[in-house]
C-alpha cells in the first residue's frame, strides 16, 4: 500500500486526494498540507480525516509518507519537488512542473544529482484514452509520417485574471507537452510563432484571445493551436493529425444526438475537469503502479523543462510578433 502526502488542497487537490483515496488501488492518502487551515481541514475530511500540516517540509519528513503530490499553484511546485527530490520521495506535481524554466532546471539537476527517477509531472492527456488511440494509429505506420497538426483548445470562458500570457503557460502548456509525445519518439520543439486574429469581443479588458500559435518540429512538423478562452460554447479540444497517407483525428468525448424540434445536436463537454476526469485515474493509477514497482511513466521533470522553455519562447513571439527558436541543449542521457 502505497502512502501518499499531498501538498495543496485546492480544488485539484481535493479532486486529487478524493481520486486517491476512493478510486486508486493500492494507495492511501495519510497527510495533507496547506497554509489555509480551512482548505486542509476540508481535504482531510474528504478522506476520512488524515494528518493535517502547514508546512511541506514536515509532511515530506513524515516517515508514514512513502510518496508526495504536489498540488499547489505552479509559482509554488518548486519548493516542495525539491525537498521531495532531498527526501528520497517519489513526487507527482500537477501540471506545470514550475512556471518558469529556471526552475525547472534546478528540478532537473537535482533529480540527476539524486541518481533517481523520483518526478512525475501531471500533463494527464498522455493518459488521455483518444490520444492514445491516435498516438497508436500513427506509430502503427500506416498513414506514413505526420506532416501538420491542428488542434483546438476551446473553453467557454475564463475568470477576469487570466492573461494572455496564461494562453500559453496554463492553457496550451498541454500541446506543448503532448503533441511531441503523440507524433512520434523524440519529436522535439524548434521554433515558435505567435499570429494574433482580431480579437473577440468576449475577452475582458486586456485579454487577447484568440490566439493562433504556430510550433515546428525539429523534424519539420507543422503544429497550429487555435486557443480560444471565450468561445462561449464549451470546452472544445480537437487534434488532427495530417499524415502522408491519411489523417487521424482526436476522437471527442461520446455524448448522446438528440433529435428534436427540426434539428439534430450532440453535447460539447463543458470544462477541463470533466473533459479528462478519466485521465485523472488512469494517469494517477499509472503513477502508483510505477513508485511501487521503482519504474516510471508519463512525463518527466525534463519533459516539464522542456516544456517550460517552449512556453518561454512562446510567451517571447506573443510580444515580438516574430518567430522565436526553443533550445533546450538536448536530451540528457539521464532522461532518455
Ligand atoms: C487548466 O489548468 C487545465 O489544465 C486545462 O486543461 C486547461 O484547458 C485550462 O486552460 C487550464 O487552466
Amino acid at each position: 500500500m502505497l502512502k501518499v502526502g499531498i501538498i495543496g488542497c485546492g480544488m485539484i487537490g481535493k479532486e486529487h486526494a478524493k481520486r486517491l483515496q476512493y478510486k486508486i488501488r493500492d494507495c492511501e492518502v495519510v497527510a495533507v498540507c496547506d497554509k489555509f487551515p480551512e482548505s486542509a481541514k476540508a481535504a482531510s475530511d474528504l478522506v476520512g480525516g488524515v494528518k493535517i500540516y502547514d508546512d511541506a517540509a514536515a509532511l515530506i519528513a513524515d516517515p508514514e509518507v512513502d510518496a508526495v503530490v504536489v498540488t499547489t499553484p505552479g509559482n509554488l511546485h518548486k519548493e516542495p519537488v525539491l525537498l521531495s527530490i532531498k527526501a528520497g520521495k517519489p513526487v507527482f506535481t500537477e501540471k506545470p512542473l514550475t512556471t518558469t524554466a529556471a526552475d525547472c532546471k534546478e528540478i532537473v539537476d537535482a533529480e540527476m544529482a539524486s541518481g533517481r527517477h523520483l518526478v512525475q509531472v501531471g500533463f494527464m492527456r498522455r493518459y488521455d484514452r483518444g490520444y492514445r488511440q491516435v498516438k497508436e494509429l500513427l506509430e502503427s505506420g500506416k498513414y506514413g509520417a505526420p506532416l501538420i497538426v491542428k488542434c483546438t483548445h476551446r473553453a467557454e470562458g475564463v475568470a477576469d485574471d487570466y492573461t494572455t500570457e496564461m494562453a500559453v503557460t496554463d492553457t496550451a502548456i498541454h500541446e506543448i507537452d503532448v503533441l511531441p509525445w503523440l507524433i512520434g519518439e523524440g519529436e522535439e520543439w524548434d521554433e515558435v510563432q505567435v499570429i494574433m486574429p482580431r480579437n473577440t469581443k468576449n475577452a475582458h479588458e486586456g485579454l487577447k484571445d484568440p490566439q493562433m500559435m504556430i510550433m515546428k518540429t525539429k523534424s519539420g512538423v507543422v503544429c497550429m493551436v487555435e486557443v480560444n478562452v471565450n468561445c462561449g460554447f464549451g470546452y472544445d479540444i480537437n487534434c488532427e493529425v495530417v499524415c502522408e497517407d491519411g489523417v487521424v483525428n482526436l476522437p471527442c468525448p461520446s455524448f448522446p444526438t438528440v433529435r428534436s424540434n427540426f434539428e439534430v445536436s450532440t453535447a460539447i463537454e463543458k470544462n477541463w475537469i470533466l473533459r479528462f476526469i478519466d485521465s485523472y485515474d488512469v494517469e494517477l493509477q499509472d503513477w502508483v503502479d510505477n513508485v511501487q514497482k521503482g519504474t516510471t511513466g508519463g512525463s518527466s521533470a525534463w519533459d516539464g523543462y522542456a516544456a517550460a522553455l517552449t512556453a518561454d519562447a512562446l510567451v517571447a513571439a506573443q510580444k515580438s510578433g516574430r518567430i522565436e527558436k526553443v533550445v533546450t541543449g538536448g536530451v540528457p542521457e539521464f532522461y532518455k
